[in-house]
Order: structure tokens, then C-alpha cells, then sequence
């Protein structure tokens, strides 16, 4: 069994792909198997180059197979803030929900994207990046318990629940990540599958 890894420090994202991942014929490494990895520092200005800063190390680093994704939510109204910074926006998700909450006080506008570039990488080269998104608006309150970073306050389109109130697999039919991963298996199995990794 060939086997991958992705190179994020994010436990939460580490089991999103794993769901995404189950029933692919391919193993799944994170960082965590790999003690002493280095800090690589995302000093891209798009999350295309960051996603690829990031999976370009790790395929060095981990001399196999890498990709990685850079992610964020994109506001319309506060011209596509946080984006690129949507983890640096603020110390830990509850301070992030609450700054975003805070800077649309009375704004009318809560149209909002999340958007996933993933870089696959294999030899410190970077092969191929692919972007997916998902539009929605932002709530007037946090509702849920389930996912991660800003999900309590995104609300996709077409649905009445946040991504905190989808399940796991309901949150997996529509997200950002899903859409740019489902373009990156694709390109696994046919190219990377022909590398022999
Ligand atoms: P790695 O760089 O190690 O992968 P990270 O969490 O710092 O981990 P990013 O730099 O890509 O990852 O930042 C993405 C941030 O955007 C993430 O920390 C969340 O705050 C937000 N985000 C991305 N995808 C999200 C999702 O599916 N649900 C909620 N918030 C998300």
C-alpha cells in the first residue's frame, strides 16, 4: 500500500482527510509521525503558495508523497479578510469568532467563502494545486459543537445549520476541502499512482 502524507499541525484537518480519505487504497501519515519537523514558515501571500511551501517541505522533509492545504474564510465586507491570516486573525478560535462577530456588528453584508488550496508534492517539487470553495453567510450568534475554526458561525448556502451543526459527512459534501480533495484524488491515483510512491 503506497502511503501519503499531509503536512498540517491541525489535528482537525488530520481527521477530515482521514474521513475523506476512507476506502482509498492509500495511507495516511501526518506530521505527527514525523517528531522533530520542523516549523516552516507560510510567508506566501495566497493560499496556493502556502499550500505549496507547506508540501513542498514535507516531501522533503519525509521523503515520500505530501500535500497540504492552506485554508481560510474569506468576508466579503471586510474585503476578503481574514483570508490568507484566517489563523492569525486572533490566539484561539473562540477569540477568532468573537473578533469576526465584533467587525460585523450592524454590517448588513454576511456573504462569506471558505476556500481550500491543497499542494501535492512529491521530492521537494510541487506537482499540482487545487482550490475549492464553498459560499455562505456569517451568523449573528455561534451555533454548534462540531468542527473547528470558524464553523460555529458559517452558515453554507442552501442549508438552516452552520457547519458546527452538520455532521462530519454532511460537512464532507459540500466543503471547501472536500471540493479542492476530491480534484486532488483524482490526480493521485492517475499521475501520482504512475510515480510508484
Ligand atoms: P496548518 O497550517 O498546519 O495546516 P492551520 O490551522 O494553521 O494548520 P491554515 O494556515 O490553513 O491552517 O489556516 C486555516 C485556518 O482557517 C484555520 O486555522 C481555521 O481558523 C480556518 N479554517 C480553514 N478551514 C476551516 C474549516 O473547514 N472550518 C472552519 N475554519 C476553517
Amino acid at each position: 500500500m503506497s502511503h501519503i502524507v499531509v503536512a498540517t499541525a491541525n489535528a482537525h484537518k488530520v481527521e477530515e482527510y482521514r474521513r475523506l480519505l476512507d476506502g482509498q487504497d492509500v495511507e495516511l501519515m501526518s506530521l505527527a509521525d514525523y517528531p522533530g519537523y520542523p516549523e516552516v514558515e507560510e510567508n506566501g501571500t495566497t493560499f496556493a503558495e502556502n499550500a505549496s511551501i507547506k508540501a513542498a517541505a514535507a516531501s522533503s522533509y519525509c521523503e515520500a508523497a505530501a500535500f497540504a492545504d492552506d485554508s481560510g474564510l474569506e468576508v466579503e465586507a471586510l474585503d476578503g479578510r481574514p483570508g490568507v491570516y484566517s489563523s492569525r486573525y486572533a490566539a484561539s478560535d473562540p477569540e477568532r469568532i468573537a473578533k469576526l462577530l465584533k467587525e460585523l456588528d450592524g454590517v448588513e453584508n454576511r456573504r462569506a467563502r471558505f476556500v481550500c488550496a491543497i499542494a501535492i508534492a512529491f521530492n521537494g517539487e510541487v506537482l499540482e494545486v487545487f482550490e475549492g470553495e464553498v459560499k455562505g453567510t456569517i451568523t449573528l450568534e455561534p451555533r454548534g459543537k462540531d468542527g473547528f475554526g470558524y464553523d460555529p458561525v458559517f452558515l453554507p448556502d442552501g442549508y438552516d445549520k452552520t457547519f458546527a451543526e452538520l455532521s462530519g459527512a454532511e460537512k464532507d459534501k459540500i466543503s471547501h476541502r472536500a471540493n479542492a480533495f476530491n480534484q486532488a484524488i483524482e490526480f493521485v491515483e492517475d499521475t501520482l499512482s504512475a510515480l510508484d510512491f
